[in-house]
């Protein structure tokens, strides 16, 4: 992919112009990341023990969704007694590897344990509000986006939500899951997460108006989860449903794709491309890593065969993935103040530069900080940033030294090397200020 970059050498007083061929990347993490994107896969703690899996998922992927163990009967089976173990063997296994964590899910019509089911009215809503509340404490600061509510919506062409116990306890069930998983983790993104929502229809629209509602009412909400279980082909106005969601002012995120048939690689480029084409698609999760990992049995929807090879479809995403498109901007959250700062250190061209974008509210702050290459290719950063009375609680995509003060932060496996004038993020989430982290970069 050639790439044309201006790099201006503040400190010299100049401005350079280089033109350098960028090596594609080759894995599909690293090539979400070039446009700031991820590429995640749904994972299954009991294949955590298989070496063709663990391999592909430690090398291919950076965003990580348990596939069953945080639902709620995974992590409630009784009222009030919590049960992380499975949950945490998956978030352990993402954050000691360099990945992220999407939440799924805190509240659902399935799934949901047997004692939770026989419950109704303000008993079964203070039920759920509770576990909302003690599982996103559980996980504070370690995950990314949150799916807190799933799948809520009716199918066909009402455009209204699904009959189920929780709805039954009232129409605002859904904003009083948001509002708890703020208050609970105010640093994760919160995401409504639904399947059959590919296009514009009576389903989507529904959603659509909620999401309209929520933003207008300041619900906070960050994001919209398309799940994407396809067959054989992206309807065509797939792209152009995720952007009219974009322009509501939130994220969207391809949550469970999967694609059955045999135009399967077109379909998946088609996907891509279109998640490439919304700046505000921050990435896309697959249901499982090979066919044989799939709750799909027998269609073979996923990128890697039953042995662990590369199919057709893997290459289309990987080739869409590098050919780029502007990624998502910083979001802000529904937050008392939130300010944004940018500090650039001024390098010699061959070094790198590091820029923070600051999402601050009341006691907590989320840095994202971007990690940008100077005229040759990184093999391996560091950034030094400087904490000035507040603390790290969390982080993704770097290794930091400490939590307080003068904090050196180094690359992880999948995002060391940075193509010439390319550049990959990190960030770390913490309590009390984030100002003046004046991050400065340096190759290792
Ligand atoms: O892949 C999951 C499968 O192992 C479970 O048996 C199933 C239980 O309902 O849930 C599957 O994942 C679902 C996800 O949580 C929500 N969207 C639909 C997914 C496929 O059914």
């Amino acid at each position: 992919m050639p790439i044309v970059s201006a790099v201006v050498a503040a400190a010299l007083g100049t401005t350079l112009v280089v033109t350098a061929t960028a090596n594609a990347a080759t894995t599909l993490g690293a090539a979400a990341a070039q446009s700031g994107r991820y590429f995640g896969t749904a994972v299954a703690a009991q294949k955590l023990g298989d070496s063709t899996y663990v391999n592909l998922l430690n090398t291919e992927f950076n965003m990580v969704t348990a596939e069953n163990e945080m639902k709620w009967d995974a992590t409630e089976p009784n009222r009030g007694q919590f049960n992380y173990s499975g949950g945490d063997r998956i978030l352990n296994h993402a954050l000691n590897n360099g990945k992220r964590v999407r939440g799924h899910a805190l509240l659902w019509y399935q799934q949901q344990p047997r004692w939770a089911q026989g419950l109704s009215g303000s008993d079964l809503r203070q039920a759920a509000i509770n576990h909302v509340t003690q599982v996103a404490t559980h996980y504070k600061g370690k995950i990314y986006a949150w799916d807190v509510v799933n799948e809520a919506f009716a199918d066909g062409n009402s455009g209204g939500r699904r009959d189920s116990n929780l709805q039954r306890t009232g129409n605002d069930w859904i904003e009083a899951a948001f509002r708890a998983a703020r208050a609970a983790d105010p640093g994760a993104k919160l995401c409504y997460n639904d399947y059959n929502t590919d296009s514009i229809n009576p389903k989507s629209t529904g959603i659509y108006n909620m999401v309209r509602d929520f933003k207008a009412r300041g619900v906070p909400i960050d994001c919209v989860g398309m799940q994407s279980h396809l067959s054989n082909n992206a309807p065509s106005d797939y792209q152009a449903n995720l952007q009219r969601f974009a322009d509501l002012g939130v994220e969207v995120q391809i949550t469970e794709l999967d694609i059955s048939g045999s135009n399967q690689a077109n379909a998946y480029g088609a996907v891509t491309r279109a998640c490439m084409a919304v700046t505000r698609c921050a990435g896309i999760t697959v249901w499982g890593i090979r066919d044989s990992d799939s709750w799909r049995g027998g269609e073979n929807p996923l990128l890697f065969t039953s042995s662990g090879a590369k199919k057709p479809a893997y290459t289309s995403v990987l080739n869409a993935l590098n050919a780029g498109g502007p990624g998502p901007t910083t979001t802000t959250t529904t937050t008392t103040t939130t300010t944004t700062t940018t500090t650039t250190d001024p390098v010699p061209p061959g070094d790198c530069t590091a820029s923070v974008s600051l999402n601050q509210w009341n006691g907590g702050f989320v840095a994202t900080v971007k990690v940008t290459a100077g005229s040759s290719a990184l093999n391996g950063w560091r950034v030094t940033t400087t904490l000035s009375g507040g603390s790290v609680t969390g982080s993704w995509g770097a290794n930091g030294s400490g939590t307080s003060g003068t904090v050196n932060w180094t690359n992880v496996d999948y995002n060391g090397s940075v193509p010439a004038g390319q550049s990959t993020e990190f960030g770390f989430q913490g309590s009390g200020s984030g100002s003046g982290l004046n991050p400065t970069c340096s190759t290792r």
